[in-house]
């Protein structure tokens, strides 16, 4: 057989993998965003309450609402926003990767800054 054995070897690989590869980047297309409201008054997330718990492979929109101007950051995912009184912002992302992700702040309207974790968002295994 003229056929080399790393042609094979490729095609078997590539066989086995894509198929996989496309279906799990459709089905994170297909569905509809989950939606989850963060609230910030006097520089604190008042809900939810604790972590913001999701799943690996969600499609979420983080849809902050701030009293104060704040420009966030999420770790990790390394997004960041700004959220304006009266303006909710959106972040939409497909949650690839697992862990613990602090989101921060990284300056507020009146003046302030620092750089605590606000909450965090936990991204556990599928
Ligand atoms: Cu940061």
């Amino acid at each position: 057989m003229p056929i080399s054995r790393r042609a094979c070897v490729v095609w078997a690989a590539t066989g086995l993998l894509l198929p996989g590869a496309l279906f799990r980047t459709a089905w994170s297309q297909n569905r509809k965003p989950q939606v989850i409201d963060v609230r910030i008054a006097k520089r604190k997330v008042i809900a939810p309450k604790g972590a913001i718990r999701v799943t690996q492979q969600d499609v979420i929109e983080l849809r902050f609402s701030s009293d104060e101007t704040v420009k966030l950051h999420l770790h990790g995912y390394d997004k960041e926003i700004t959220v304006t009184p009266g303006a909710p912002a959106t972040l939409s992302i497909t949650t690839h990767a697992t862990g613990r992700f602090p989101i921060t702040s990284h300056g507020w309207g009146r003046g302030g800054h620092g750089h605590h974790a606000l909450t965090y968002l936990e991204v556990h295994p599928r």
